[in-house]
Formats: structure tokens, sequence, C-alpha cells
């Protein structure tokens, strides 16, 4: 066959994830996750929760795509900074975080309501298999920074989480410490 890229190498920096060259990036405020948040209403809209930098790779079934993602520390309401979180477009497209700094929840969730959460921190490599809805949760006082690489094709849907949420939210509890409740707004 006649390949369809040449090689490349992207550096990427171990502590805070910032690639070189830098890719494009794509930043992720309070007001671009209306409704993710439960008590959201009077949180500082300008407020950075993530950002996201992906490699510029087409997105097939023959390539592998891969992003960093720094979540900034902090809470809207009593919830922790968190991805969106989504299922992917192709549900069995599976991924892997290598965790690089921080300390998070990865929480996952199935179409008919289980839910499953993985400890995220520095030299972690989670493993999401296809169906598994994923979010991650910054729930230390630091950056949350990790590695993602997933099947080209997979797609992201987002408006599933929209619609129905996860089945649980991390939150912090009365101990100052994270803690996993039910989401009263979730919908199977
Ligand atoms: C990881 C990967 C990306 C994803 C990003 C942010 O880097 O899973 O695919 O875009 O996290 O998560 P989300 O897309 O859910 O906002
Ligand atoms: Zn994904």
């Amino acid at each position: 066959m006649k390949p369809k890229l040449d090689p490349f190498t992207t550096m990427m920096d171990l502590r805070t994830g910032a690639l070189d060259p830098e890719r494009d990036l794509a930043p992720r405020r309070v007001r671009d996750m209306t409704g993710y948040f439960l008590h959201g209403d009077d949180a500082d809209l300008d407020q950075l929760v993530y950002e996201v930098s992906a490699m510029p790779v087409e997105p097939s079934n023959s390539e592998l795509q891969s992003s960093t993602t720094v979540i900034q520390p902090g809470r809207v309401g009593d919830e922790y900074h968190m991805t969106k979180g989504h299922f992917h477009i192709v549900r069995d497209r599976s991924e892997i975080y290598v965790g690089l700094r921080g300390e998070g929840r990865l929480v996952m969730a199935t179409e008919d309501g289980q839910h499953w959460i993985e400890p995220m921190l520095p030299g972690a490599i989670n493993y999401v298999p296809g169906g598994w809805a994923h979010r991650s949760v910054n729930v230390g006082d630091d950056e949350l920074v990790f590695l993602a690489v997933y099947v080209g094709d997979a797609g992201q849907d987002y408006r599933t989480i929209e619609e129905r949420g996860f089945p649980v939210r991390v939150v912090v509890g009365d101990d100052g410490q994270p803690e996993v409740v039910d989401n009263p707004r979730y919908r199977r």
C-alpha cells in the first residue's frame, strides 16, 4: 500500500501536557458546559474548566487519534471540574488514557446505566473499552493532565450525555474528600 501520511514526532511536556509544535487548542469554559454541572447556575461563565490539544490526523479507522487534556483544579457548585464526557459515535471504539499529572477519577457508564470508576494519576494507564461513555474529573488541587489515544473513526457523541447525563456525579463530601453520589437528573 501507499502510505497516506509522513511519520512525525510531537514533543510533550510530561508535567504540563503542552505540545510542541503547538496543536489546535480547544478551551472549555463554564459557558461551554451549560447543563453539565447540576448546580451551575451562579457559576462564573468565564471560568476555564479544561483544554484539549489534538494531533492533526484524519478521523479514519486506519489512524489513531491522540490528544492531551488539562483540567484545571476547581469546582462548580459541589462538583469537581470535569470534561463533558461522551460515548463514541461508533460505539465499540476503545480508548487509552495515560495519566501525567494530578489526581482524578475516570467515570465510565454504559447505555443501560452501569457505572464504573477508575483512578487517574501519573503513570496510570486507563483502558476504556468500547461501549463505555467516559468523563474525567479533577479531584485534586493541581491540574489533571493526561494523554488520550483512541481509534481514529471513533467520533464523539455528546448529545446522549447532554440528554441523559451520567448515572453518578463526583462531588466534595462533608469531610472535604471526593465522593461519588447518584445523579438525580440521570435518565436511562
Ligand atoms: C480526552 C479524549 C478526547 C476528549 C477529551 C475531552 O483527551 O477523550 O477525545 O475530547 O478528553 O473530553 P470531552 O471530549 O468529553 O470534552
Ligand atoms: Zn473518547
